[in-house]
């Protein structure tokens, strides 16, 4: 059996899309409130549902009810997460992402001390976990930031926003890190080329110059404030380990003309800009070169290289959904992913949100990832949104789920025996959440079914997917009985 003992296996969810509570115990407004789910809005247009404006921002702080802000009411976690853990614990989860929201140990961002109210949250979440035997994986940043630091600084294209994201991790270390030994400083960190708003609080109206250009300055000030606290860390808890997290977007030329190759491989080198500095500890060349002869340059400050070489990460995390493929023909049919547009694999089968199926794909970015940087490999989202049908009898037959993650586990275990090392697999998600593109209820993800639509409506009651027992048996058996 290639997988080692330590193997830790669970699921991940995100402060953002699961506790809601959006106005308790002191939370200040963040970025996740402003996003709006749109009942009439093609669910496939990510454009629309995450264009934000100053006006936008306006008119949702305006509207304090939750109906159409799903991630406002999340599945109500802030509540309900002793239940949650208790179900967890029954399929036998040894690890559980969760992520801290920023605002709510500083409900501004600005502040000098935290919010004990949201320390203590926290601090009951992770005490509940142990009692479970769960092992915490924590990302400081997960699509969450105080909605101030974006009205006040534009987010991460202000520099100023290192220091006060290193106070805010300087608490966390502090006040949890007895309880916590994984660690992450942001969620899928070159996200924020993507989504500026979501992942780096950009607001493009505010910004001076191109939106290239503002993304690629904050991508560095947040790699910058990676590596900060990566050093803090090895200082205050030399025992903990703290990870990188990227979306793997494993790409393929469509043909094999040598154009399509060439296209691919130079989207590979921007798709490994962020994780070749955490895990590599430097800038690729050919990635600085490529972007400044699209006129966009990294303010790289005195000392900023020797923090980011001194300080790479202990393991390498990443999300695994999809692959992509890469063709130079603008002809060809196209299809949505995971925050992305690319085109679409005549090979593959696609979710009802465009999201290609390639378990093989899996695999090979294992492989790809290890081979580039021999660090540990941690897959902390993998999984499909589908819509569930809730039957009379209350249950879910959700043997496409069970097939998706079946099929992408058998692909891990040969990429481990092949000699990849890795420390875990935390599926996306472990229980229904609200959806990040969409914001809607009715893209599901988890082994429990939470009754509440995309509006909010229902009980909010748990219950477990056939796929429940069959995770608890995959557990059980070390991943020897997909
Ligand atoms: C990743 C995010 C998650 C998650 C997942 C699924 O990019 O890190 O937060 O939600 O995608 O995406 P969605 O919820 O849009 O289906």
């Amino acid at each position: 059996m290639p997988l080692p003992d330590t193997f830790l296996w669970g699921g991940g969810i995100a402060a953002s899309q699961a506790e809601g509570a959006w106005r308790e115990g002191g939370r200040g407004p963040a970025v996740s409130d402003i996003s709006k789910y749109r009942p009439n809005a093609d669910p496939k247009d990510y454009a629309a549902q995450h264009h934000v404006s100053l006006a936008s921002i306006e008119e949702a702080m305006s509207d304090p009810d939750p109906t159409f802000y799903g991630k406002r009411r999340g599945i109500d976690f802030y509540h309900r997460y002793p239940e949650d853990l208790a179900l967890f614990a029954e399929m036998g989860f040894t690890v559980l992402r969760v992520s801290i929201a920023w605002s709510r140990l500083y409900p501004t961002g600005e502040e000098t001390e935290p919010n004990e109210e949201g320390v203590a949250f926290y601090l009951a979440l992770f005490e509940n976990m142990r009692v479970h035997g769960i092992q915490p994986l924590v990302t400081l940043a997960h699509y969450d930031a105080p909605l101030h630091l974006a009205t006040t600084y534009n987010g991460w294209t202000d520099r100023r926003l290192i220091a006060l994201f290193e106070r805010f991790a300087r608490t966390c270390f502090e006040r949890f890190g007895h309880l916590v030994k994984l660690w992450l400083s942001f969620n899928e960190i070159d996200s924020v080329l993507r989504h500026p708003f979501t992942s780096g609080a950009i607001i493009e109206e505010l910004v001076e110059g191109s939106l290239e250009q503002a993304c690629y300055t904050a991508l560095h000030h947040q790699l910058v404030a990676s590596a900060r606290i990566t050093a803090m860390l090895r200082e205050l808890h030399p025992d903990a380990k703290l990870g990188c997290m990227l979306t793997m977007l494993t790409t393929y030329p469509l043909t094999c003309h040598p154009d399509d190759v060439a296209a691919t491989q130079a989207k590979d080198r921007l798709m490994y800009h962020s994780s070749d500095v955490q895990a590599g500890g430097e800038y690729s060349p050919l990635a600085l070169r490529t972007l400044a002869q699209r006129g966009v340059t990294i303010p790289i400050e005195p000392g900023d290289l020797d923090i980011l070489r001194e300080n790479t990460v202990d393991f390498v995390s990443f999300s695994y959904y999809m692959s992509m493929t890469e063709s130079v023909d603008p002809t060809v049919e196209r299809t949505p992913g995971n925050t992305v547009f690319g085109v679409k694999n005549p090979y593959l089968p696609s979710t009802d949100w465009g999201w290609q199926i390639d378990p093989v794909g899996l695999r090979i970015s294992l492989i790809a990832l290890y081979d580039r940087y021999r660090k540990p490999l941690f897959i902390v989202e993998n999984g499909v949104g589908m819509r569930d049908v809730l039957t009379d009898d209350r249950k879910v037959h959700d043997d496409y789920r069970i097939d998706y993650l079946r099929s992408h586990l058998a692909e891990m275990i040969v990429a481990v025996d092949e000699g990849v090392e890795m420390l875990g697999y935390a599926c996306w998600s472990p229980i229904d959440t609200v959806s990040l593109s969409t914001s809607q209820m009715s893209k599901r993800y988890g082994f429990i079914y939470v009754d509440q639509d995309d509006e909010g409506r229902g009980s909010g009651e748990r219950i477990r997917k056939d796929s429940f027992d069959w995770y608890r048996k995959v557990i059980a058996s070390g991943g020897t009985d997909l």
